[in-house]
């Protein structure tokens, strides 16, 4: 369990190194997982692939090894201390950053999670972004911005020749040096990128998003989605609150 300390840390800083929170075999199956996955037919973004990074997500009905990570790690505790009681898993991905081999174009730009939804609301959602192998400076790990969450969801812009959004920051951040099965976990309005892999191999890395049960996107517009109500949606502890925007249709 976390301590007071590390809660703490957590809120003050919006991030948190939780340590080794995937068993070996829980990253094995990942990482065979992984390439089950970005090699598949089904998708057709793995050819060629210098400078680029592969995303595959909402993988859970396909995968045991997806739901079992994010069901039953280490973290899972932890982040009802957090967040709970009522918490569900609702979104996963792995990112597969290959060799930039000078291309440039391998990293990933300052954001927030909740740049690319919306806004979510109450924004105690968190990430764990854990490594399939160990990540550093050269593979391209993640870094965080400590304090970044507290000025609220920032306006994002959109980068050109690409659909990742971003935000203008000044510094480098912490990189989050992990070893495989290490996860950094933070806010959903904590400030992260990943710069370009140096080296001549992928950077594999799995990220599980959780959030308050009865928390909302889009909270911008007037008819707010609760996420609980999207695909891949995993409850790791408690209920969602029934309400109006909860209620099934009425049939007939
Ligand atoms: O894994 C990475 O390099 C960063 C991925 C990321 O920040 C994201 O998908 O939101």
């Amino acid at each position: 369990m976390l301590t007071s300390e590390q809660i703490a840390q957590f809120h003050e800083d919006g991030y948190l190194m939780l340590g080794k929170v995937l068993t070996d075999s829980q990253v094995e199956a990942l990482v065979a997982d992984e390439k089950r996955f970005r090699e598949s037919p089904l998708w057709t973004d793995n050819q060629q692939p210098t400078g680029k990074t592969i995303f595959r997500s909402q993988l859970g009905p396909y995968s045991t090894a997806v739901r079992d990570a994010g069901l039953t790690g280490a973290h899972v505790p932890l982040i009802q201390q957090l967040i709970g009681p009522n918490v569900i898993y609702w979104f996963s991905q792995y990112v597969t950053k290959y060799p930039d081999a000078n291309s440039g174009k391998s990293d990933f730009p300052w954001h927030q999670d909740n740049g690319y939804s919306k806004g979510i609301s109450p924004a105690t959602n968190i990430t764990v972004w854990v490594a399939l192998e160990d990540v550093n400076e050269q593979n391209g790990c993640v870094y965080v911005m400590p304090g970044s969450h507290k000025d609220g969801l920032r306006d994002h812009g959109t980068r050109a020749e690409s659909w990742h959004l971003t935000v203008a920051v000044e510094g480098n951040g912490v990189p989050a040096i992990l070893k495989a099965g290490e996860a950094v976990a933070f806010t959903g309005l904590t400030l992260h990128r990943s710069l370009l892999n140096h080296t001549d191999q992928p950077r594999r890395g799995f990220f599980m998003e959780y959030a308050d049960a009865d928390a909302s996107e889009c909270v911008t517009t007037p008819n707010p989605r609760r996420i609980v109500e999207r695909m891949c949606v995993y409850f790791v502890s408690g209920q969602a609150t029934l309400d109006q925007l909860s209620a099934p249709p009425p049939l007939g």
